[in-house]
């Protein structure tokens, strides 16, 4: 008689998932898993799929729930192998509280593991709350403290996030507005200039900008006046203060005296 003996199986498992350290709705995370071959045999296959998924609960829907990203493996295990891949994917806006982020390991089933392809699913509760807010402020800015009506003047500023948390994802841009204004208080009716640039980039915590614009001074304007440098300056971040994200120059304006004409022939 032949006896047919079935060669041994493997059997993947995700064995770890390590959630992302900050899991803040709209934004990135990073994900890390380990899928391990617990079974007695080699995987035959040598390239599989596996999957992430968000849930609200503890139960995988993989037709509803929220398929975060899927990562090809390529290499076959041996028994007792492992492997870890790591991830960034895009949380879903508008969620808070507990979740449930699953891993499926072979998801497409290109490794036959004999009587062991229900346990590739493992799951790891993940807390989704609100970022800290970022903190737009004019941390420097320079500009000559004279000038000359009709002639332009350089100014610099720089925009730093002086908050715990990042532009979000869903506010990258805003505009910086620079005045130029004869009142000690911005007003911004009665700036005589009034010029909005668009931001560099979104920033991170603690993450700046620098931008250097040209603004010309109104001709007949004289005396003593103030530049004003104005980050968010419509406000379309939600930040931790809205209230300083002013900083204020005097400039010392004169009047470009008219050119001498003479007829010389
Ligand atoms: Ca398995
Ligand atoms: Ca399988
Ligand atoms: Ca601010
Ligand atoms: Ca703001």
């Amino acid at each position: 008689p032949i006896e047919i003996v079935l060669s041994p199986s493997p059997d993947l498992q995700v064995t770890a998932i390590t959630p992302p350290a900050e899991a803040w709705p709209g934004e990135i995370a990073t994900v890390e898993w380990t899928v391990s071959n617990l079974g007695a045999g080699n995987t035959m296959a040598t390239s599989w799929i596996d999957k992430l998924y968000l849930s609200a609960d503890g139960t995988l829907e993989a037709h509803s729930d929220t398929l975060l990203g899927a990562s090809s493996h390529s290499g076959a295990l041996t028994p007792g192998a492992s492997y870890t891949a790591r991830r960034s994917v895009t949380l879903p806006t508008g969620i808070s509280g507990t979740y449930h982020l699953f891993v499926v390991t072979d998801t497409e089933d290109q490794v036959y593991e004999h009587g062991a392809e229900e346990n590739n699913t493992s799951q790891v509760a993940v807390e989704v709350t609100p970022p800290p807010p970022p903190d737009l402020q004019v941390s420097a800015a320079s500009a000559p403290s004279t000038g000359h009506s009709g002639q332009p003047f350089q100014v610099e500023w720089t925009v730093t996030n002086t908050g715990t948390g990042p532009t979000p994802a869903g506010q990258t841009s805003w505009s910086d507005t620079v005045y130029l204004s004869a009142d000690e208080v911005l007003n911004p009716g009665s700036a005589v200039v009034q010029e909005t640039y668009n931001n560099a980039s979104a920033l991170s915590a603690g993450e700046e900008y620098t931008l250097v614009r040209s603004i010309t001074i109104p001709d007949g304007l004289s005396g003593p006046c103030y530049i004003f440098v104005v980050s968010d300056s419509a406000n379309r971040v939600f930040e931790a203060s809205e209230e300083n994200n002013t900083i204020r120059m005097p400039i010392d304006v004169f009047l470009t005296p008219w050119p001498d004409l003479e007829v010389t022939s």
